[in-house]
């Protein structure tokens, strides 16, 4: 079996992830963060249930490798796009956990000052500067931004998250050929979940191998396994090398699969031809938090209980921002004119 398909077969790369070499107070900070965004987007999804959350939340679990490695790598001075399921790109860059519980809630003390929700978030003193439900609709936005950036000469970049889904979208091509010819800091990270909505990705291309969109571009690629958050952590730092030091764009298609459905607190296991429970269930032993997290006990540098006080302390933490967030107001209904709706 070679590399490529191996990536796309959930029984392989489920084993302890290599560290060696690796700063060890990094590895424990992104077994911290991934940990405390994974029970975040639990909480969301319980709270979904409930019905506490009135819009929809589409949630990243088992992804969160990829938004931790890149994050890591980035400066509050860049501009990250995110798409429909951002939560985790968003947190990874450490924007305000109670400034996105109180945005889904539509709160005024929201990240968006809940005129938002889940789907657009916004914070720039991260670097965060937005995501939508437009499938690729900011992807042209990331190359306009790192356009800009290349213009003004200070070494900034701009990055796009997008899905496998998203790039059967005509402008991401647009977008591949205008960055490529222009040599746009621009980092494109393909988040290959294998599906878009209900469908996998067999039914939809000819080929599971996004990156191939590089190649015809011209625009140099990794295609790594995204649970694996040294694997991200290398690809990207690559990447932003690249853009920094006037490479152009750089195209990173990394190989992961969300354990909810497409939105909400269900699995989604009942629907679509390609998921069923077996699948996702081995999918669950490639989880990018439980292989660092075996590695660093392995190492000595972490140990069991460590996680259940961590575990202990997040679920704390995210009640009483919770709590919070609840109690906060809902922006005045005339705030929409002002907000929403521009007026020049
Ligand atoms: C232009 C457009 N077309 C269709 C949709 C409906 N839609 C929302 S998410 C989604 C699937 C996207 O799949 P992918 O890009 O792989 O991301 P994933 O949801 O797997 O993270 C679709 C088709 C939309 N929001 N926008």
């Amino acid at each position: 079996m070679n590399k490529l398909n191996e990536l796309f077969n959930p029984n392989f790369y489920n084993k302890p992830i290599k560290i060696d070499n690796f700063n060890k107070e990094d590895l424990v900070n992104f077994f911290k963060l991934m940990t405390k965004i994974r029970l975040i987007e639990f909480h969301l999804a319980d709270e979904r249930k409930k019905g506490t959350i009135g819009g929809p939340v589409h949630l990243g679990i088992g992804q969160e490798a990829i938004a931790m490695g890149l994050s890591a790598n980035l400066e509050s001075s860049d501009y990250v796009f995110g798409a429909h399921r951002s939560h985790a790109h968003l947190l990874a860059l450490g924007s305000s956990v109670k400034g996105l519980f109180a945005e889904i809630l539509g709160k005024e003390t929201g990240l968006s000052k809940g005129m938002g929700g889940s789907m657009h978030l916004s914070d720039r003193s991260v670097g965060f500067v937005g995501s939508v439900p437009i499938v690729a609709g900011t992807v042209p936005l990331a190359v306009g931004a790192g356009f800009a950036a290349k213009i003004a000469q200070k070494g900034n970049l701009s990055v796009s998250y997008l899905g496998d889904g998203a790039t059967e979208e005509g402008v991401v091509q647009e977008s591949l050929n205008l960055a490529s010819l222009y040599k746009i800091p621009v980092i494109f990270m393909i988040e290959n979940n294998l599906l878009s909505s209900h469908m996998h990705l067999s039914e939809r291309q000819t080929s599971f191998d996004c990156s191939r969109f590089a190649k015809t571009n011209s625009i140099p690629y990794r295609m790594i396994d995204g649970n694996d958050i040294i694997e991200v952590y290398k690809a990207s730092s690559c990447a932003v090398k690249n853009a920094r030091n006037g490479g152009g764009p750089f195209l990173i298609e990394a190989i992961t699969y969300r354990w909810l459905g497409h939105v909400d607190w269900r699995e989604d296991v009942d629907v679509g031809l390609s998921r069923s429970i077996k699948e996702l269930k081995m999918w669950k032993k490639r989880d990018p938090i439980e292989r660092l997290e075996n590695s660093l006990i392995k190492s000595g540098l972490w140990d069991k209980k460590s996680t259940d006080n961590l575990i202990k302390s997040i679920k704390d933490e995210i009640q009483i921002l919770w709590d919070e967030a609840l109690n906060d107001p809902y922006p005045e209904k005339s705030q929409t004119l002002k907000r929403v709706f521009c007026k020049k």
